[in-house]
């Protein structure tokens, strides 16, 4: 058995971040699928029982420990693994902003928008789609000009602030409709970046339950 389990599907840019990072530190570690489109496992009384009681994927299993938030998953495996730490406690603070910020604003946003344009039956409601879109063009564009500053957001090296931040953002623009990369071009030079680092996998072929079948 692999030393970590992650319950994860490919459509969860919120899993990616988990999924990645475990890559991206050459852990040991396996898949386990959860049907979120299918049988909305994490729905289940079951799942919210013995797996997460907050009914969300991601969730790492690492011996008697569980644990859920992709950030929390993210500060846990660098501090085991020493890679991708902020260093200090000012860079471990303003990793900590940009992942609040991520889970709120940029991807809290982007997560929810794709799912109603994409996935939900029936499609959301085109006032929601409009405010959330708004919202988007607002984080992505505080995120763009931050990545103007530095090659990664806290200075030269990567850190867990960056790998929660890409977390929707190799998604293919079709299913935004939009091209992020081609409208933010520090954030597009910052995910070739990202991309370049040994271990990374694009999320339909890192996590199981892509291509979607319905
Ligand atoms: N802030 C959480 C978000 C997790 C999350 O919302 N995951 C989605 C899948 S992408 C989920 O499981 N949603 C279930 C639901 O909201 O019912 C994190 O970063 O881990």
């Amino acid at each position: 058995m692999a030393e970590y389990q992650l319950y994860c599907f490919a459509q969860s840019g919120n899993a990616y971040r988990a999924a990645l990072m475990l890559n991206l530190i050459g852990a040991d570690w396996a898949p386990v699928f959860v049907d979120f489109f299918g049988k909305g496992v994490q729905r289940t009384p079951e799942f919210r029982a013995e797996v997460n009681e907050m009914g969300e994927a991601p969730v790492l299993v690492h011996g008697a420990k569980k644990l859920s938030q992709s950030g929390v998953i993210l500060t846990y495996l660098a501090e085991r693994s020493g890679k991708f730490q902020p260093q200090g406690e000012d860079e471990r603070l303003e990793a900590l902003r940009w992942i609040i910020f991520d889970n709120q604003k940029v991807n809290g946003y982007l997560g929810p928008y794709r799912f109603l344009r994409i996935f939900a039956k029936p499609p959301g409601n085109p006032v929601v789609l409009e405010f959330l879109k708004g919202r988007i063009d607002n984080s992505l564009s505080i995120l763009d000009k931050r990545l103007a500053k530095s090659p990664f957001l806290i200075g030269d090296k990567p850190t867990i602030a960056d790998v929660s931040l890409v977390a929707y953002l190799y998604y293919p623009p079709d299913e935004f409709g939009f091209d992020i990369a081609a409208l933010h071009k520090n954030i597009a030079t910052w995910l070739d970046r990202i991309k370049k680092l040994p271990g990374w996998v694009h999320p339909y072929d890192l996590m199981p339950g892509h291509p979607l079948q319905r």
